[in-house]
């Protein structure tokens, strides 16, 4: 797109009324032409005021506020609606409950920090990082009890990774009834995380070589606890102090968590306290009456940690609708537990037929990745759909796939392509497609 269209030359072309305008902020934008007009609804809803051309806007006219007005930057005000939101009744209180991540209004990967979804087992603890502490024991020669800046002084990476609740989309399980891409697939978020790699801990106590299993436990009321295979933790787990840039938020755990890049997010344990080495698996709450998977046989799974690749259409959605006929781009997002993304087909007749979508970010493992395609809207009603395929070969299943093999009591794990039903008016409804 040409953007040739200063304010200096917009002011020498002779315009008269509101329609002129128009013709003119296109013909500038290189978009001349009644159907684009119509097409790609711009200016379509702006009433042509003073703030819009060849007027000189009201902001242009005077001095901005100065610098530290915001001492902690916050988004433009027009962006309220971008926020975090809850589903009221899935959860009896708000401190055992969840928020998602508005999904429809982020662009890139990074999920910014103020709207990574929440859950909470028990409420958000305020901690205190001076008088918090990480106690490493069990089967290691030399115990240790850390405090924050002892964590600081070691070995730091950085990785840029997703981090998913198993719960997200267990709602669809029984068929679509989730409004929006907000709350069929907002468990989900991808930040950059910092801090010390669980090895160079274990390395630091000399664990024994007995040892298979570690337990991670939180420092909120609920205590959340969770198992995790010595493998995995010599692999990538992480224990994070920070979260894109700056320290971890509250709601993410500050000042201390896990993260287990690709797994369960449940395993991803918050406000870290205590790492016990052990040889065999904990069994706490939340991996035997929750976190399981009730198979068709009517046994629980136990220890699904992987989140298998997914991949969900952000725009349109039912937050993000078509205005009228002509080009749009359709975007959205894939990942997977088990590495990085290596194709995503998109489909706009419900799995009939499908096209390649180009891969629009960067491509990391265990990361959120973007896609996005053209799409030429003649106004009819459509069924879009996405498909991920990632570096394992792994193909992301049909909802009748997924039952084939789950049944139908379970609740977490839900990766199964996603149908948005495109309507004449440009409304987006979220229906299922087996
Ligand atoms: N201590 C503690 N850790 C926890 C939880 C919790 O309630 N307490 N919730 C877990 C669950 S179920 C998920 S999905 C992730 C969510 O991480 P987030 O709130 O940073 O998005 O944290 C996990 N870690
Ligand atoms: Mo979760």
């Amino acid at each position: 797109m040409k953007h040739d269209a200063t304010p200096e030359n917009a002011k020498s072309v002779k315009v008269s009324a509101g329609n002129d305008r128009r013709s003119f902020m296109l013909a500038g934008l290189g978009l001349a032409g009644g159907a684009a007009a119509g097409s790609m609804g711009l200016l379509a809803d702006a009433k042509a005021g003073s703030n819009l051309p060849p007027d000189v806007p009201i902001w242009t006219k005077s001095l901005g506020s100065g610098v530290v007005a915001h001492p902690y930057g916050q988004p433009s005000r027009y962006e309220a609606q971008v926020e975090r939101r809850t589903v009221d009744w899935l959860t009896a209180d708000r401190m055992a409950s969840i928020s998602f991540t508005p999904l429809a209004d982020l662009k890139g990967i990074i999920t910014p920090s103020g709207l990574v979804f929440e859950r909470y087992h028990s409420g958000l603890p305020e901690i205190d990082p001076g008088q918090h502490r990480l106690m490493i024991h069990g089967m290691v020669k030399q115990p240790l009890l850390l405090t924050m800046d002892d964590l600081m002084r070691m070995p730091s990476v950085s990785v840029i990774r997703f981090l998913e609740c198993p719960a997200n989309g267990g709602m669809e399980w029984r068929g679509a009834q989730m409004t929006g891409v907000q709350f069929t697939h907002g468990m989900l978020a991808c930040c950059e995380w910092t801090g010390v790699l669980l090895s160079t801990l274990l390395e630091e106590v000399g664990f024994s070589r007995d040892a298979s299993w570690i337990l991670a436990e939180g420092a909120d009321g609920a205590h959340m606890s969770r198992s995790i295979p010595m493998e995995k933790a010599l692999d990538d787990t992480l224990v994070v102090y920070a979260q894109n840039g700056e320290a971890l938020r509250p709601e993410q755990g500050y000042p201390l968590r896990l993260i287990n890049p690709g797994w369960e997010g449940n395993t991803c344990i918050k406000w870290l306290r205590r790492l016990e080495i052990g040889d065999k698996p904990w069994y706490q709450r939340e991996e035997t009456s929750k976190y399981t998977d009730l198979m068709p046989d009517g046994k629980a799974r136990e220890f699904t940690f992987v989140q298998e690749c997914n991949s969900v259409i952000t725009s349109p959605s039912p937050e993000k609708p078509l205005k009228g006929k002509g080009k749009y781009w359709i975007e959205g997002l894939a990942w997977s537990g088990r590495g990085k993304i290596k194709h995503v087909d998109v489909s706009l007749d419900g799995g009939i037929s499908w096209r390649e979508a180009g891969i629009t970010s960067i491509v990391l493992p265990r990361a959120l990745t973007r896609f996005g395609l053209e799409f030429d809207w003649d106004g009819s009603p459509a069924l879009l759909q996405s498909r991920a395929v990632d570096e394992t070969g792994y193909v992301q299943p049909t909802y009748q796939q997924l039952r084939d093999v789950r049944g139908t009591n379970s609740i977490y794990h839900k990766n199964a392509i996603h149908t948005w039903n495109l309507q004449p008016g440009g409304t987006v409804a979220n229906v299922q497609l087996s």
